[in-house]
């Protein structure tokens, strides 16, 4: 079989980039290691920015997204038991973020690429790439029993933290800088109202917690928890006792509790594999880096991966012209260390570490002060919460 672009990982990035290409009519196929049903179950990432909806209008995927997603005009944050909004459309100049679920924006993505009859190959196994350093790269897997290759003019490792592309490069040709936390998230998804029309981020004496949503009638709840915890410690009684307790009592008193459709638990960890290029493998997405959760960045930053890279593949395709596809790392790794700095800073300020000194205290409360009391620093996190410009 031959392509001009085999992508691997059939998440957000690959689909939102098979999408694109697609609609710039060039070829793709997407290999993916799990099952479409395994895809659209689990359950990721909430906050899209702009520049994100602003792509999947770009490849035609944004009519469910336009119909049912809730525009968040800002946020709360609460320091103890104090609340101070962060008002992301006044300080940004018209700016917002849009709440509208990873699950259901791959649904559409999936949608899109089965009535257009795109290749796509689900539950793929031993998935390779191969000789991406040359002129013919080509992309090696299973399916049903039978072996399957892909000859193409480019891969796209979009297949995240776990795949096999970002560990296909020759030793020492990839420097991996990582960051790790003490704690993770727990979180737990309810068919019940959201307690606020907005999201709260709480740093709280017990931890943080975050209170979030997918519509008007399901609700996501996190809270920190050690690393060491396992979900079958949570009982959903434990778990919404402990958020309520990390919560003002009037926002406490406002929860309606169900049973779970889920509960995980998420590692938080911040991680960058420099460069994003090896001759014609493209790394985008998780596959290149990771961002603790509390930014709400992750799923953007694969956004933004995908619109660097498909400019670049459009301008190789349409305009004989290699300079987008050479500058694509570089592009994209300046936007990712800004996105690391802000989800880095967000995450130290908003969590509570174990071995906390009442320095490193006295100076997160330092940090919430100046939120609270400078428009500039309520502006420096409002620019960062809704994404900057690609
Ligand atoms: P994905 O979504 O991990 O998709 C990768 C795909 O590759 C497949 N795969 C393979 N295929 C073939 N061969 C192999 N060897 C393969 N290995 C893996 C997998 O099956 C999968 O289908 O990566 P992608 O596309 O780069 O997308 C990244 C986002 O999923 C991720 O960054 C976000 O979910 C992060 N994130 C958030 N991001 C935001 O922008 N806003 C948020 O509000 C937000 N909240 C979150 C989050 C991530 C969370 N978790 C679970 C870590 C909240 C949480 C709790
Ligand atoms: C979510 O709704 O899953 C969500 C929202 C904001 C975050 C992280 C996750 O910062």
């Amino acid at each position: 079989m031959r392509t001009q672009v085999a992508i691997i990982g059939s998440g957000p990035a690959g689909l939102l980039l098979g999408q694109l290409l697609y609609r710039a009519s060039i070829d793709n196929v997407i290999v993916d290691r799990a099952s479409k049903t395994h895809i659209l179950t689990r359950i990721r990432a909430g906050v899209l920015e702009e520049g994100t909806a602003a792509l999947l209008e770009q490849a035609g995927v944004d009519a469910r997204l336009k119909a049912q997603n809730l525009l968040h005009d800002g946020f709360d944050l609460v320091f103890d038991n104090e609340v101070h909004h962060i008002d992301l459309f006044g300080l940004t100049g018209g700016k917002r973020v849009h709440v509208y679920g990873q699950t259901e924006m791959t649904r559409d993505l999936m949608d899109a690429r089965e009535a257009e009859g795109l290749e796509t190959y689900y539950g793929a196994d031993d998935v390779l790439p191969h000789d991406f350093d040359g002129d013919n790269p080509r992309v090696s897997f299973v399916c049903d029993g039978q072996s399957i290759d892909i000859d193409c003019d480019f891969i796209a490792g979009c297949d995240g933290f776990h795949g096999v592309s970002r560990q296909s490069p020759p030793a020492g040709a990839m420097t991996v800088m990582e960051k790790t936390y003490p704690f993770g998230w727990l979180g737990l998804m309810a068919d019940v109202p959201p307690v606020s029309d907005e999201l709260i981020y709480a740093n709280h004496q017990r931890g943080f917690a975050l209170c979030s949503m997918r519509s008007p009638t399901r609700s996501r709840y996190y809270i920190q928890c050690p690393l060491e915890d396992h979900v079958e410690d949570w009982s959903d009684t434990r778990f919404w006792d402990e958020l309520r307790r990390r919560l003002p009592a009037q926002i406490a008193a406002k929860i309606t509790t169900a049973p779970p459709l889920e509960m995980s638990i998420a590692p938080l960890r911040s991680v960058v594999s420099e460069p994003m290029r090896f001759g014609r493998l493209f790394l985008a997405g998780d596959a290149a880096h990771i961002v603790p959760p509390t930014g709400a960045k992750g799923l953007n930053l694969a956004a933004s991966d995908v619109h660097y890279l498909f400019e670049g593949l459009r301008e190789f395709y349409t305009d004989r012209s290699s300079a987008g596809i050479d500058a694509y790392s570089a592009r994209a790794l300046h936007r990712v260390w800004n996105a690391e700095r802000f989800s880095w800073w967000m995450t130290s300020v908003m969590h509570r570490f174990p071995q906390m000194s009442a320095f490193d205290r006295r100076l997160q409360q330092a940090e919430f002060y100046q939120l609270v009391h400078s428009k500039a620093a309520s502006t420096a996190l409002a620019e960062n919460y809704v994404g900057l410009p690609f």
